[in-house]
């Protein structure tokens, strides 16, 4: 099971239903599968062909997830683009693996403008990540959004993630801090954190957390995390630019 802890979603500044419409299905169109239903991986050469009618104004950003092998780092990034869940080749990811997918959002303003959001998945293999400095420096450089995933069986990770947040705070850059989210793992097998854990931990540190299963993967799901996951960057830009109050 998963569940969707919402924070207050009543006034999203982007319309998160514009996705189920038929503007929408024709971006959608061009960035997923032509078979399945699930999102394409661009790669950073490629970009969406975009018709004359569809071009709209583009914003890159860079999401980079951190947390223990086997936590479902690499797993998480399929379930996000909509992918069935797969243990074929579950192999611990060697060194930086991005994943570029597009993501088409409209705004909710008199006006309803749309952009095309292009996330940067950076996955940084934890035996990577501990065995060479640099990959953390870079990986850190420069990030929008950091996704701290943790297994819902390891309740020592859990203990040392506000400690784990500070100190990747420090290391970035003041004048753009990232955007954090937390997304506990596996709940579908033994799960030793639980629903209150996670609520006590938003509400105490207000970073939204998200208990999730990536065995469950599919499209629908997919869709209602990209869209919050959009929701905070664009609330992140605009607080940056003075345009909300945070
Ligand atoms: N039951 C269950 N298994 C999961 C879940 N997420 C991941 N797994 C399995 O756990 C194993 C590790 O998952 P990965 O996604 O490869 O973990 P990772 O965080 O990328 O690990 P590293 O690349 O070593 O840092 C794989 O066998 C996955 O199939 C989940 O939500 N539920
Ligand atoms: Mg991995």
């Amino acid at each position: 099971m998963t569940t969707l802890m919402t924070d207050n979603q009543s006034n999203t500044l982007l319309d998160h239903q514009w996705i189920n419409s038929e503007q929408a299905a024709e971006y959608l169109k061009v960035i997923k599968d032509r078979s399945d239903n699930q999102l394409r991986d661009f790669s950073l050469l490629f970009s969406p062909a975009l018709s004359a009618t569809l071009v709209v104004k583009q914003y890159r950003y860079k999401i980079l997830l951190i947390g223990k092998t086997g936590c479902g780092k690499t797993s998480l990034i399929r379930a996000l683009m909509g992918k069935e869940f797969s243990t074929v080749n579950a192999q611990p990811t060697l060194g930086i693996q991005t994943t570029n997918v597009y993501w088409p959002v409209r705004v909710n303003q008199p006006n309803k403008p749309l952009f095309m959001f292009r996330l940067d998945f950076w996955d940084v293999g934890y035996t990577s990540s501990t065995r060479y400095d640099y990959i953390d420096s870079d990986s850190m450089d420069s990030v929008d959004m950091i996704i701290f995933v943790i297994s819902a069986a390891d309740r020592e990770s859990f203990n040392e993630l506000a400690a784990l947040i500070e100190e990747k705070r420090k290391q970035s850059s003041t004048n753009r801090p990232f955007v954090s989210l937390i997304f506990i793992t596996k709940f579908d097998q033994y799960a030793v954190l639980t629903d209150s854990d996670a609520k006590e931990f938003q509400a105490r540190y207000n970073i939204p957390v998200y208990l999730f299963s990536n065995v469950y993967s599919n499209m629908r799901l997919a869709t209602s995390y990209l869209n919050l996951i959009a929701e905070k960057l664009y609330k992140r830009d605009l607080e940056l630019s003075g345009q909300v109050l945070s």
